[in-house]
């Protein structure tokens, strides 16, 4: 009794300090995209890494050369743009920094699309993308990510607002531009800071 009380409290504690503004606390873990699910074929499946102006040479991965990258769990939080956030979420992959360790830069990178099996983007600047934190993740709570939440590989960025976790992620491109991606181009605001209540343009 007296450990539930505690755990209810600090749960409370930790609800003002982790919860941006506007959001509600979950404890389920909605499905959201636009379209149907993409097939997963494991042969066919490629990573790429593009973007003439900025790599030197493409990088082209196949599922077995990406699970043999170094791997990292991260414990993140998830803010989505409509409202709900999920704490505590263990999400398993390869961190940004590290599958760029594969790729020679010409200059500089400034902006990233990033691109989807299926044809969703979303845009962020490459100093977000490669921020200690950001990784793909193929695994949530220990266990493969199910289809609805992106098997066999997502984009986690646990900063921004979850609609930038593009799902089934399969390509980034560097770019010189800050081009808008799928929401971007309509409704969603181009950043995306939960803390400053970036949702919508
Ligand atoms: N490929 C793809 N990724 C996507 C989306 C999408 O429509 N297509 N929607 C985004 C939005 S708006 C949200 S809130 C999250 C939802 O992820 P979930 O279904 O795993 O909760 O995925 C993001 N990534
Ligand atoms: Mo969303």
């Amino acid at each position: 009794m007296a450990l539930n009380l505690f755990g209810r409290q600090k749960r409370e504690q930790d609800v003002g300090e982790r919860l941006p503004p506007g959001q509600r606390l979950t404890d389920g873990w909605p499905v959201l995209h636009y379209g149907s699910i993409p097939k997963f074929d494991e042969q066919a499946w490629r990573f790429h890494v593009v973007g003439d102006e900025y790599v030197e040479e493409p990088l082209s991965l196949t599922w077995a050369e990406f699970q043999a990258l170094p791997r990292t769990d991260v414990l993140s939080d998830i803010h989505c743009v409509t409202h709900w956030s999920k704490f505590d979420n263990t999400f398993s992959g390869v961190l940004i920094t590290d599958l760029l360790k594969n790729v020679r830069f010409k200059k500089d990178p400034t902006f990233v699309t990033v691109h989807s099996y299926g044809g969703y983007t979303t845009n962020i600047s490459s100093e977000e993308l490669t921020t200690a934190d950001v990784f793909l993740a193929d695994m949530h709570g220990g266990k493969p990510l199910t289809p609805d939440h992106a098997y066999p590989l997502r984009l986690v960025v646990p900063k921004l607002y979850f609609w930038k976790s593009a799902k089934w992620v399969c390509r980034l491109e560097f770019i010189d531009t800050n081009r808008p991606g799928f929401w971007e181009t309509y409704v969603y605001h181009v950043h995306g800071d939960p803390w400053l209540d970036e949702r919508y343009s």
